[in-house]
């Protein structure tokens, strides 16, 4: 095979920022895959160009005009960017792939405008791609492996690509480890509700957690297991094993039902330093939270004293809660967070709009039979900046009263003021400052304010939102053309649109009923 010219591009970044957040954080935002991707075009003997894309890096210098094969590892709210970029770079010959979630939920759309679009990805089929590596137009091709990769490279082989993106972080450094896929449990909103769950190899942990404390005297690691310690003792043994104690800080999403207090002890004895459970909902998901049929403020109490207790154990705690669930109606499901939110001053909370990703959940297929997707432009679907799923039981103006009225409350001097006060440490109180502050906290109460007012003033906006009209609002448009600076004139023609009905689109015809003649 011929010596290819190979460049992996990370995006984390959808668009050139100067925001302070995003420079101190978004280096510790990158993914584990494309740096894998990176290792295993090198063992195939080709020459690899490594760029995490943070906003702040000039792609048309840092990425070879002469590169052959340009993977991109992109999530939905970077797709857009993605576009312009392979759009660019297919235009001098360079053949592109797109990986990561957005390849993974939308497959179809995005084999318009990559010649490769890879679903779960494995060390064959990247060499599988590099063979081959030809054009694929005006349709990519659509591959995956079978299933998660058995194993992927440790950090001692990922170093090179791992060391000048945290590079790039000021301050807080955090390494991308992980230590399993899939999961056992099986939410139905979730992308990993139906793959297996499967632990990678301990040694290759050990090793990896041995190999970095011979680089960095400090090292804070973040865990990208979908859920973490589902086999809790083997994995703690595991670690234990590898690092003296405290010489780690380590960070984890990991749901409630693995949070009990033996457990905490443990996590806390060997250096876990931040901790994000989901709770997502007052009604429902009783089997994750380990609250069984108890539900609204029963469930409230319960759940309060659970995060109080892991509080005590593990200073940085975030919890995630999904809004706009099917199984909340009027105004309880908002006023329950609040009281939660009074109950647990330390704690973080991080709300999501419900989203339905493409192809990613079980959900979204009866969300798409029911005709309740919304197609915002990717650029939106970050659980943030859009909520692409009709309400089932709101109008749309007056749930985003409530979600506004929820941050507002959650992020309020007195809450603020509670919330530090209630922290242990420097960093803590810091982190959740800034956050609270920045575009997260009183950002989105601004960015969900402005979304309000248009639903009352806007009808290109109104009629959008309740699936009247196809047609993209000037709003969004302008909001992308913005955010993208001058990659937006890269962007192909019909790219702000797709499909919201694709993956039932895609669903095989039942076999028709074979009747007695
Ligand atoms: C760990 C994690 C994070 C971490 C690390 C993020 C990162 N850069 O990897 C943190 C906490 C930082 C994070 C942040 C966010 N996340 Co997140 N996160 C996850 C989580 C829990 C695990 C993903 C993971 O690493 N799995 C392990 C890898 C090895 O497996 P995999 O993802 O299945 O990838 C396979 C293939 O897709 C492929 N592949 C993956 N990447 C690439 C790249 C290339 C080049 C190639 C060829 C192949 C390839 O190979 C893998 C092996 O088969 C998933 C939920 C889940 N249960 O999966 C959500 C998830 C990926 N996150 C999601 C979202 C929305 C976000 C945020 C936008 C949330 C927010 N509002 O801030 C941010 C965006 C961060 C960013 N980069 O811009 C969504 C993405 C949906 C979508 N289509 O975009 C998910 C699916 C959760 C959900 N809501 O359903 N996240
Ligand atoms: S526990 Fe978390 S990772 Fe597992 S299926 Fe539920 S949401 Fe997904």
């Amino acid at each position: 095979m011929r010596k290819l010219r190979v460049s992996i591009l990370d995006l984390v970044g959808n668009g050139p920022t100067t925001n302070v957040w995003n420079r101190v954080m978004k280096p510790n935002f990158a993914s584990i895959m494309p740096q894998v991707v990176g290792v295993w075009c090198e063992e195939a003997g080709h020459e690899v160009t490594f760029v995490c894309y943070t906003g702040r890096e000039d792609l048309t210098r840092e990425i070879p005009k002469d590169t052959d094969i340009l993977f991109i590892g992109a999530f939905t709210n970077a797709a857009l960017t993605a576009t312009a970029i392979s759009n660019h770079f297919r235009k001098s010959g360079t053949v592109t792939v797109l990986g990561g979630p957005h390849a993974r939920c939308y497959p179809d759309d995005a084999a318009k405008y990559f010649d490769y679009v890879l679903g779960f990805t494995d060390r064959a089929l990247v060499h599988e791609v590099l063979r081959d590596c030809a054009p694929h137009r005006p349709v990519g091709l659509k591959l995956a492996a079978k299933k998660q990769p058995a194993q992927l490279p440790g950090v001692r082989e990922r170093w090179k690509f791992i060391a000048p993106t945290l590079a790039k972080a000021p301050a807080v450094k955090i390494v991308p480890m992980i230590g399993s896929l899939g999961c056992p449990y099986t939410c139905s909103f979730c992308i990993d509700s139906e793959v297996d769950y499967q632990p990678l190899s301990h040694d290759q942990i050990q090793e990896d957690l041995r190999f970095l404390l011979s680089m960095v005297k400090r090292p804070r690691v973040g865990w990208h297991d979908p859920n973490f310690g589902v086999r809790f003792d083997e994995t703690m043994a595991a670690i234990d094993e590898a690092v003296p104690a405290g010489r780690i800080d380590f960070i984890a999403e990991s749901s409630l039902s693995i949070l009990s207090e033996p457990h905490l002890k443990r996590l806390r004895k060997s250096g876990f330093k931040g901790i994000l459970p989901g709770i997502e909902s007052w009604y429902s998901m009783g089997n994750k939270s380990k609250t069984g049929r108890n539900v609204g403020l029963e469930k409230v109490n319960q759940v309060a004293d659970h995060v109080n207790t892991i509080l005590r154990y593990i200073p940085y705690v975030q919890v995630n809660f999904v809004l706009g669930l099917d199984d909340d109606i009027g105004e309880e499901p908002f006023e329950l967070t609040k009281r939660f939110v009074d109950k647990t001053p330390g704690a973080f909370p991080a709300y999501s709009l419900l989203s339905a990703f493409g192809e990613a959940a079980p959900l979204n297929l009866s969300l798409q039979r029911d005709a309740r997707v919304v197609s915002f432009p990717f650029h939106f679907l970050d659980n943030n900046h859009a909520m692409n799923v009709r309400p089932r039981n709101y109008g749309w103006t007056e749930l985003y009263d409530h979600i506004i009225d929820l941050r507002k409350y959650s992020f309020s001097r007195r809450t603020l003021g509670r919330r530090l006060a209630a922290n242990q440490g420097f960093l803590t109180r810091a982190l959740n400052l800034v956050r609270a502050v920045s575009s997260e906290g009183y950002g989105r109460i601004k960015y969900d304010s402005t979304i309000r007012g248009l639903l009352d003033t806007d009808l290109t906006v109104r009629r959008f939102f309740d699936g009247e009209s196809q047609v993209v609002p000037d709003f969004y448009r302008e909001k992308v053309r913005h955010d993208l600076g001058p990659l937006w004139e890269a962007l192909p023609e019909g790219a702000l649109d797709h499909d919201p009905n694709a993956y039932l689109k895609a669903q095989p015809a039942p076999l028709a009923t074979a009747l007695p003649v």
